[in-house]
C-alpha cells in the first residue's frame, strides 16, 4: 500500500469515529434537553382534577367544553377529567382518586346537593382546595370548599315567574285561572331546587295560577317527552309549561304537537324554558318557545381566574355568579344566533 493510500484510509477511519461519537453525544444531549424540558413543564403546571356530573344536555356539553378550553396545557394546566354519568357514587370515587393522585385543585359539579361531607372532609385533610362549578352543595361546614362558580338559580326561577306575570297581563289573562305544569330537572340538584323555589315564590302571589303538577324529568329530552305525555293525558286544559331546561322542552314540545295542540306565541300552550342553547333560541325566534331564561355554561374562564387568585394568595369570594339574560322573540337577533356555539 502506498503512503498516500494509508493516509487516506486512516483519515476515513478517524472521520468515521468522529462522526459516530458526535452522533452519540449529540443524540444524548438532544434527548437530555428534551427530557429536562418535559420534567420542568410538568412540575410548573397546575394539576386540576375535574369531575363533571354527566352529559345529559346541550348545556352540559357546552359547560364541559368551556372547562376543557380553560384548563389547557398552553394555559399552564394539567387537567384530569372524569364524567360521572349522573351518579354521585362515581363522583365520590373520582374525588378520592384525585386526592390519592395529590392534584393541586379539585373542581366539581355536584350532581345533587347532599351527601358530600365525608369526601370533602378527606380533601380538606389532604390540603386540596375544592372549587364547585355550576351546582352547589348543602353542607354545614362551609370550610369544606373554597368557592362556587355558577348561576343564581332562584333568580332564574323568579325571572320565569315575572315574565309570565307580564305576559298574562299583556294578553288580558291576569284574572282567569291559568293552568300550569312544571317539568323539573334532576331531583335534589341545585338547578332544580333553585328554579322551583324562584318560580313558586312568584306563583304564590297569584291566586289564579293553578299549578296542576310538578314532576321530575331529569333534564333530558326523552324524559321530558315522557312526563309531558302523562301530563297531557291527565290534564286536558294546560295553559303553561315551565320546563327547567331546553332538552326537556324539546321533548315536551314533540309530545304536545303529537297530541294535536299548538305551542308558543298565539298557541294553546305557553312554553317557558331555561338554558337558552342555540336550537332553543332558534325556536324562540320562531315564536315556538315563548321565553328562555338563560343559564350561562361558560364557566371555564371564571374557574381559572379563581385558581389564579388562589395561586397569588388572594382571598376569593364564597360565590361567583355568571352573567345571564332573558330571551324572547324581541331580543333574539341573528347575530346572537350566529355567535351562540352551543
Ligand atoms: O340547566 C341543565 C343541565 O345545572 C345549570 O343542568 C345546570 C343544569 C342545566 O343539565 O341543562
Amino acid at each position: 500500500m502506498s503512503k498516500k493510500n494509508v493516509f487516506v484510509r486512516r483519515l476515513v477511519i478517524v472521520l468515521f469515529i468522529v462522526i459516530l461519537s458526535l452522533m452519540v453525544v449529540g443524540g444524548r444531549l438532544f434527548t437530555d434537553i428534551e427530557e429536562d424540558n418535559s420534567v420542568s413543564e410538568e412540575e410548573d403546571r397546575i394539576v386540576v382534577g375535574v369531575s363533571q356530573l354527566g352529559s345529559e344536555s346541550g348545556w352540559r356539553t357546552a359547560n364541559t367544553e368551556s372547562v376543557q378550553n380553560a384548563f389547557t396545557q398552553q394555559n399552564g394546566y394539567f387537567m384530569i377529567f372524569q364524567n360521572a354519568r349522573q351518579k354521585q357514587e362515581n363522583q365520590i370515587k373520582t374525588i378520592r382518586s384525585f386526592i390519592s393522585q395529590r392534584v393541586d385543585y379539585i373542581v366539581f359539579s355536584p350532581v345533587v346537593e347532599t351527601g358530600w361531607e365525608t369526601v370533602l372532609q378527606e380533601a380538606k385533610e389532604a390540603g386540596i382546595p375544592v372549587i364547585l362549578m355550576d351546582r352547589n352543595v348543602n353542607i354545614r361546614d362551609r370550610s369544606l370548599y373554597v368557592t362556587c362558580v355558577g348561576s343564581d338559580f332562584v333568580e332564574e326561577g323568579e325571572r320565569a315567574g315575572r315574565w309570565l306575570e307580564k305576559d298574562l297581563k299583556k294578553r288580558g289573562m291576569n284574572e282567569g285561572q291559568v293552568n300550569i305544569v312544571v317539568l323539573k330537572g334532576t331531583e335534589g340538584s341545585t338547578a332544580q331546587i333553585g328554579r322551583t323555589i324562584g318560580f313558586s315564590t312568584v306563583a304564590s302571589d297569584h291566586l289564579n295560577w293553578n299549578i296542576l303538577e310538578q314532576e321530575y324529568a331529569d333534564f333530558t329530552s326523552a324524559k321530558g317527552r315522557e312526563v309531558m305525555e302523562t301530563f297531557l293525558k291527565k290534564y286536558p286544559d294546560i295553559d303553561v309549561v315551565v320546563s327547567q331546561n331546553d332538552d326537556m322542552t324539546f321533548g315536551a314540545i314533540e309530545a304536545i304537537k303529537e297530541s294535536g295542540q299548538t305551542v308558543g306565541i298565539g298557541g294553546d300552550i305557553t312554553i317557558i324554558s331555561f338554558d337558552a342553547v342555540h336550537d332553543a333560541l332558534e325556536m324562540v325566534a320562531k315564536g315556538i318557545i315563548n321565553v328562555d331564561i338563560e343559564c350561562n355554561p361558560n364557566q371555564g374562564e371564571y374557574l381559572s381566574q379563581v385558581i389564579d387568585m388562589l395561586e397569588d394568595g388572594q382571598e376569593v369570594e364564597q360565590q361567583y355568579y355568571v352573567e345571564e339574560n332573558v330571551f324572547t322573540i324581541e331580543n333574539v337577533t341573528r347575530e346572537l344566533l350566529e355567535e351562540r356555539n352551543y
